[in-house]
């Protein structure tokens, strides 16, 4: 009997057994996170940038590639690399994060990308705002959503599909909504969407769609498998669920001292310690961070790095801490500007998505 794709494809399911499966350790030996230290950076280097990619990474000439713009537009449009790059030119450093960061700690488990905290990463991202695009090509009044296509093709679930989502109009048209061609001032990576990807700025990572390949203006919402199927919070499988859309507010800390290899537990000498980390948020502003050196039972203020002017990025918090013998459990915690925070255990939904519950890290202070 031929095989149909229904059975090559895993089906959607959640896991209730605490060890990872073959098929998550195969997608997380792909898909890499950033090594918590490299939080450090205010740009993460090329290579300690996070990766998520559903498909194969397509190998893409690009002097054959081409940009395809149409649709509901009145000069639809063909784009080789070199056009884009006359048009107006504009950086900006964008935190990236998947939205299953965090999943593999759900109980039960989403069986996906096993993501513990470590799926985000900060870079200067170069190109043309995608609304310069959109403008050249006379976006119809009647339009709603603008759909992109990556040069990737896979299955999943039993769809055979290319990689496709869009963003309602009025996102698409954000001044610093850009096709990017450069990543850290270097043409993108292959692993990274060469040689054109969108970057969404405060948005989860699966809107930011990479081996950009074709934009299709849109009457109606689109209905594709990354929009519809995909990326929703749902508890049941049948249920229609709200779309991911914004990145939820989270704080990291670079985990202090040094590991043990295997066990990944922290190690300190009894003193003064300054401790650091990271906080975003894609919607409003993270106005607050909060450290805990006691589990969770009490919080202190960290110092969080003033406004820099880089609005979609990270910002770093500092925490002067008197590490005493014995061990510790260290966590810090982010608040916006509208009093969204983090929770202590995450409300489940069946994609471990948007998840931002509170880290916890063990620290071993050694005696005197
Ligand atoms: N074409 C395409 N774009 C894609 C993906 C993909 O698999 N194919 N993965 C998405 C997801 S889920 C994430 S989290 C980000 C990751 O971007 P990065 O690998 O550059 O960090 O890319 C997004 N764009
Ligand atoms: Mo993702």
């Amino acid at each position: 009997m031929d095989p149909t794709l229904a059975e090559i494809s895993l089906p959607g399911r959640v896991e209730d057994t605490d060890g990872i499966s073959a098929e998550e350790l195969a997608l997380a030996a792909r898909n890499h996170g950033i090594p918590l230290e490299a939080l450090r950076y205010d740009v993460t280097p090329l290579g300690l940038h996070y990766l998520l990619i559903h498909y194969d990474i397509p190998v893409i000439d690009p002097a054959e590639w081409r940009l395809e713009v149409g649709g509901l537009v009145s000069r639809p449009a063909t784009f080789g690399l070199a056009d884009l790059k006359e048009l107006p030119r504009r950086t900006v450093r964008v935190t990236m994060e998947c939205a299953g960061n965090g999943r593999a700690r759900l109980a039960p488990r989403p069986v996906s990308q096993p993501w513990l905290v470590e799926a985000v990463g900060t870079a200067e991202w170069t190109g043309v705002p995608l609304r310069e695009v959109l403008a050249a090509a006379g976006v119809d009044p009647g339009a709603v959503e603008v759909v992109f296509t990556g040069a990737d093709h896979g299955v999943e679930r039993g769809v055979e599909q290319d990689y496709q989502r869009s963003l309602p109009l009025s996102e698409a048209m954000r001044e610093e909504v850009l096709l990017a061609y450069e990543m850290n001032g270097a043409p993108l990576a292959p692993q990274h969407g060469f040689p054109l990807r969108l970057v969404v700025p405060g948005w989860y990572g699966m809107a930011h769609v990479k081996w950009l390949r074709d934009i299709e203006v849109l009457r109606e919402p689109f209905t594709g498998y990354q929009q519809s199927v995909a990326y929703r919070l749902r508890r049941q499988p049948d249920e229609p669920g709200d779309p991911v859309t914004r990145i939820s507010p989270r704080a990291l800390l670079v985990p202090p001292g040094f590991p043990d290899f295997m066990s990944r537990t922290r190690v300190v000498r009894p003193g003064p310690l300054t401790i650091e980390g990271r906080a975003w948020s894609g919607g409003d502003a993270v106005e607050r961070v909060e450290v805990s050196v006691d589990g969770g039972r009490s919080w202190s203020p960290a110092v969080l790095a003033a406004p820099d002017g880089h609005r979609w990025a990270w910002r770093r918090f500092t925490f002067d801490w008197h590490a005493e013998p014995g061990m510790h459990v260290l966590s810090a915690r982010a608040t916006t500007a509208g009093g969204l925070s983090q929770p202590e255990t995450q409300a489940w939904n069946r994609g471990g998505f948007a998840n931002n519950a509170i880290q916890r890290v063990a620290v071993a202070c050694l005696g005197a």
